[in-house]
């Protein structure tokens, strides 16, 4: 966070994401108004973005293990950061190359509403609240389904403050 601070980018469409990111990895998520795509370097600071630390390398490959998916290798882990009334509509992560593997999910700090869609985005989404500490690997049937998070409720948390962190550890490469 201090190498490569989070802030809100703007989507293609011209909007600002209420949702601030960083990234970790040999590559990472941004967007701009020329589109979405992962790219070695921080736009922000003209340098890679921060290495992934091995911990967390560690943790997304034993939770994928645990999932069913062996060998998961992730080189890019995007940060993002919830405060409250933040969101993050509804949505597919196309942006890898390889759908095979999974996306693991970590929470921390403030509870949130997961919605979890089907393959339409009008589809119904069903709701999960997702609390601190929990680890979620999304793969197989489940990595091309539309999701989001809803308007996050004020709190306070006892490591975190008023804030959700929640990481995404991804194999685009
Ligand atoms: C289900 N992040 O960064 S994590 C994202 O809580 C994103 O910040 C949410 O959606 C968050 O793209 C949800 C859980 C998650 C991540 C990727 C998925 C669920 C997924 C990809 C496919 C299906
Ligand atoms: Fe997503």
């Amino acid at each position: 966070m201090a190498q490569s601070p989070f802030r809100r980018m703007t989507t293609p469409g011209g909007y600002q994401m209420s949702v601030a990111m960083t990234n970790c990895g040999e590559r990472g998520w941004i967007t701009d108004h020329t589109g979405y795509r992962y790219d070695p370097v921080d736009p922000r600071t003209g340098v890679p973005w921060p290495a992934m630390p091995p911990a967390f390398r560690d943790l997304a490959r034993r939770a994928a293990e645990q999932g069913g998916f062996t060998g998961f290798a992730p080189d890019a882990c995007l940060v993002n950061r919830y405060e409250p009334g933040t969101r993050l509509s509804l949505h597919q992560d196309k942006d890898e190359l390889d759908y095979a593997a999974p996306i693991v999910s970590v929470s921390l700090g403030l509870p949130a509403t997961f919605l979890f869609g089907g393959m339409a985005r009008s589809d119904k989404p069903r709701r999960f609240r997702l609390v601190h500490g929990d680890v979620v690997v999304w793969g197989g049937a489940s990595r091309l389904a539309y999701h989001g998070v809803a308007p996050l409720a004020d709190g306070e948390h006892a490591l975190l403050g008023r804030q959700r962190i929640n990481l995404t550890f991804r194999k685009v490469l």
